[in-house]
Order: C-alpha cells, then sequence, then structure tokens
C-alpha cells in the first residue's frame, strides 16, 4: 500500500470542482486518509514546490497556490502514486487526455487544478510537508476486499 500528497489548487476550490474530484479517486477504490483545508502559507508553497525555483513561471506559481485555500488530501491504495498520477493526467489541461481530471476540467497549464506527488519519494516528503502523522488515518476500507484480488496484495 502506498500513500500520495494530493492537493485540490484554488481553482478548483472556487469552480466548485472539489466533490467532482474526490469522487474520481473514490470511485476507483482509492481510501482518503486524509483531508485539510487551509490557506497555503507562502513560505510552505515555496519548499513544496522547491524544485522549480527559478523557472519563468515560479512567481506565478506561488501567487496562484497562495490565493485562495486548497484541500488537501492523503489518498492510499496499491501503486497510489502512480494511479493518481494516470488519473490526474498531463500538467496542462489543454493536452491532457479526456477522462483524466485535468483533462475533463481544465483548459490551462499554470491553473491546472490539482496536484499529486510524481514519485513514491516526493509522496513521503509531502505528506510529511503538509501533514501531521496523526492525521493521516489507519482505518479499514470495508468496500476494500471488493476492489482488490487477493493476490493483488503485495
Ligand atoms: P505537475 O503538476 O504535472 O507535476 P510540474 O511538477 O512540472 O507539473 O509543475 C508544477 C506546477 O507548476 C504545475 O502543476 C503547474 C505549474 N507549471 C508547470 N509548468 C508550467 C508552465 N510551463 N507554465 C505555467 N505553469 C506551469
Ligand atoms: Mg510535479
Amino acid at each position: 500500500m502506498e500513500t500520495t500528497l494530493i492537493i485540490l489548487k484554488p481553482d478548483a476550490v472556487q469552480r466548485g470542482l472539489m466533490g467532482q474530484i474526490i469522487d474520481r479517486f473514490e470511485r476507483k477504490g482509492l481510501q482518503v486518509v486524509g483531508a485539510r483545508m487551509m490557506m497555503v502559507p507562502e513560505e510552505l508553497a515555496r519548499t513544496h514546490y522547491a524544485e522549480h525555483e527559478g523557472k519563468p513561471f515560479f512567481p506565478g506559481l506561488i501567487r496562484f497556490v497562495t490565493s485562495s485555500p486548497v484541500l488537501l488530501l492523503a489518498i492510499r491504495g496499491i501503486n497510489a502514486v502512480a494511479v493518481c498520477r494516470k488519473l490526474i493526467g498531463a500538467t496542462n489541461g489543454g493536452k491532457a487526455e479526456p477522462g483524466t481530471i485535468r483533462g475533463d476540467f481544465g483548459l490551462s497549464g499554470g491553473y491546472n487544478m490539482i496536484h499529486g506527488s510524481d514519485s513514491a519519494e516526493s509522496a513521503q516528503r509531502e505528506l510529511a510537508l503538509w501533514f501531521k502523522p496523526e492525521e493521516l488515518l489507519d482505518y479499514k476500507l470495508d468496500a476494500e476486499k471488493w476492489s482488490y484480488d487477493p493476490s493483488d496484495h503485495p
């Protein structure tokens, strides 16, 4: 089992898309193990996006993610990082495949509604950045036995 960090960015919250986006993860069979809304402090945004510091879009990105509340989600499942990235789609909504979250709901490269960790290592770093350990809940999802074949489990 893997846990990944998802952030519904200010545009997703303002456009009233939180429910529809959460639904994508739930109907896939993934488990929500953490959730919290917040205004993002600039320092936290800069740390989260540190790999992009110095790129031309960086100042606009920081302004955007700190401009209005976001919804943090911690999502768990087998290969959750890769599965979520696939559900999210390509970075630019105008180019993302239909059927993906960005492909179905967006047109923009910067205002692309959602963040998902890009590797297991990023997920660990980012979950620790945004959630306190006690905010990630270990609980049994009863429907899970119908989402996975027992032989799927590592
Ligand atoms: P992703 O969010 O798909 O992992 P990324 O890590 O390359 O994409 O970039 C982080 C965020 O920065 C992305 O979600 C939106 C913004 N961004 C990336 N490239 C951009 C660009 N060329 N113009 C504007 N914003 C961009
Ligand atoms: Mg990224």
